[in-house]
C-alpha cells in the first residue's frame, strides 16, 4: 500500500510541508530498515539552501583558542574519520498530533530518520587549535542566512547557529561529510555539517562555515528564542533552557493514521523507538486504546543515539469499527512514555503517547 499524506503533494517520495524554505517530511509508514535511505530522510530548513561549491569551501576555528585556524574540504577529508549511527529528530516532529493546533511546520510521525555519518571528531580540530582554558561552549555556525519573520527577532539578516558544551563538543560531535556512505547532499548540509548525537537536530548544524570557542553562554536566536522549552525549578519557577537532549518515543509506521484494515487477520505492527543516549528496553503496544498493553518485540541493533526497530504480531478483531493503537517505550533510564504532555515543552519536545486510529473492516 502506498503510504503518504492524503491532503499534501509529495516530492519523490517525501511529505511536501514547505516548499520555501524546503521542509519535507519522510512518509514513516514507508519505515522498513534501520538506515533511513538518503532519499527519504525528511528535510528542515529554514533558510534557502545555500550552493557551495566544494572548492571553495572553508571552515574557520575562532574564539577562545591559541591558534585559529581554516580548513578546507581536502584537508578536512584527509583527517582520520569515524563512523557512528545516529537519530536525528526534529524537536517539532509529531506537532500535526497537537490540540488545539500550535504554530510551525504540522509535522506527522516523519521529521526523523536515522543514517550512519562519517566525519571528523570536532576534538581533533578543537585538539589542533588548542582550546584556551576558561572556553565553555562551541558556537557552530552555518553558511545559511535569511530574515526571522515574527517578532521578538534580531534585526535584518542572521545565519543559522546553536552552541554545545565544550565538554559535548569533546565527547562525540562529528563534522560529517558523508551520510550512510555517500557524500552529503545539498539538502543535508553539504559539504560539511555537525552530527551532535542524542540532541535534538537542531544542533546539528548544516552547511557549517565557522567554528568559534568562547568563554560566554551564546544565547543566539536558536536557543533562547526559538527551540526553548520551559524547565521548572525545585521552587516551581519556569525557566526558559534550550532544547538539547531527545526525550524518549515509540511510533508506530504501520498501521498509519486512517489506515483501512481487515477484520480477524494477522497484522504486522512495527516502528521505532529512541531515547537519546540511552537504550530502548522496552516498547509496548496497545490495540485498545491504551487500556492494556502488550511488549513488542525489539529489533537486534541497539547502540546508544540510534532508534531501534520493533514489531508486534496483531490479530486484528473481528469486528468492524474504529480501533485505537498506542505505543510506548521505556528505557534504560527507566524513563516511560505517559498519556499527557507538558504544557511546559510548548511547541517542541513532543513525547507523550500519540493515538493511531484506524478502520477494522
Ligand atoms: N545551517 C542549518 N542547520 C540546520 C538547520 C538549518 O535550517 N540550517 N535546521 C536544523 C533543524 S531544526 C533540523 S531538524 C535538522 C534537519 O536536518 P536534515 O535536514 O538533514 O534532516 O537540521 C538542523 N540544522
Ligand atoms: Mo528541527
Amino acid at each position: 500500500m502506498k503510504s503518504g499524506d492524503k491532503n499534501n503533494p509529495t516530492s519523490n517520495g517525501l511529505i511536501v510541508r514547505e516548499q520555501e524554505p524546503l521542509n519535507l517530511e519522510m512518509p514513516f509508514a514507508d519505515l522498513n530498515s534501520f538506515q533511513t535511505p538518503n532519499e527519504l530522510f525528511y528535510v528542515r530548513c529554514h533558510f534557502p539552501i545555500p550552493e557551495i561549491a566544494a572548492a571553495d569551501w572553508r571552515l574557520k576555528i575562532e574564539g577562545e583558542v591559541e591558534e585559529p585556524f581554516e580548513l578546507d574540504y581536502a584537508a578536512l577529508r584527509a583527517m582520520e574519520s569515524r563512523t557512528v549511527a545516529a537519530t536525528l529528530e526534529c524537536a517539532g516532529n509529531n506537532r500535526d498530533f497537537l490540540e488545539p493546533k500550535v504554530k510551525g511546520v504540522q509535522w506527522g510521525l516523519g521529521a526523523v530518520g536515522n543514517a550512519s555519518w562519517t566525519g571528523v571528531p570536532l576534538s581533533a580540530v578543537l585538539d589542533r587549535a588548542k582550546v584556551k582554558p576558561g572556553a565553555i561552549e562551541v558556537i557552530l555556525e552555518g553558511a545559511d542566512e535569511g530574515e526571522i519573520a515574527n517578532p521578538p527577532k534580531p534585526g535584518g539578516r542572521i545565519r543559522f547557529a546553536r552552541s554545545v558544551p565544550l565538554s559535548k563538543a569533546r565527547q562525540d560531535v562529528l563534522l560529517a561529510h558523508e551520510m550512510n556512505g555517500e557524500i552529503l547532499s545539498p539538502s543535508h548540509g553539504f559539504p560539511v555539517r555537525a552530527i551532535v548525537p542524542g540532541w535534538y537536530a537542531v544542533a546539528s548544524i548544516k552547511w557549517l562555515r565557522r567554528i568559534i570557542v568562547t568563554s560566554r553562554p551564546f544565547a543566539g536566536y536558536y536557543q533562547s528564542i526559538d527551540y526553548t522549552f520551559w524547565e521548572r525549578t525545585a521552587d516551581d519557577l519556569p525557566t526558559l533552557k534550550s532544547l538539547t537532549e531527545q526525550l524518549l518515543k515509540a511510533e508506530i509506521a504501520r498501521p498509519e493514521r486512517g489506515e483501512v484494515v481487515p477484520a480477524n487477520t494477522p497484522y504486522r505492527v512495527h516502528g521505532a523507538a529512541w531515547a537519546g543516549d540511552a537504550e530502548i528496553t522496552k516498547v509496548e503496544i496497545s490495540t485498545d486504546a491504551g487500556a492494556t498493553w502488550n511488549p513488542a518485540r525489539l529489533g537486534d541493533d541497539s547502540m546508544p543515539n540510534a532508534w531501534r526497530l520493533w514489531e508486534f504480531d496483531w490479530r486484528t478483531p473481528a469486528t468492524s469499527g474504529p480501533q485505537t493503537l498506542m505505543a510506548r517505550a521505556t528505557d534504560s533510564r527507566g524513563r516511560t512514555q505517559s498519556f499527557e504532555r507538558s504544557p511546559d515543552a510548548g511547541t517542541y519536545m513532543i513525547t507523550h503517547i500519540l493515538p493511531i486510529v484506524v478502520e477494522v473492516r
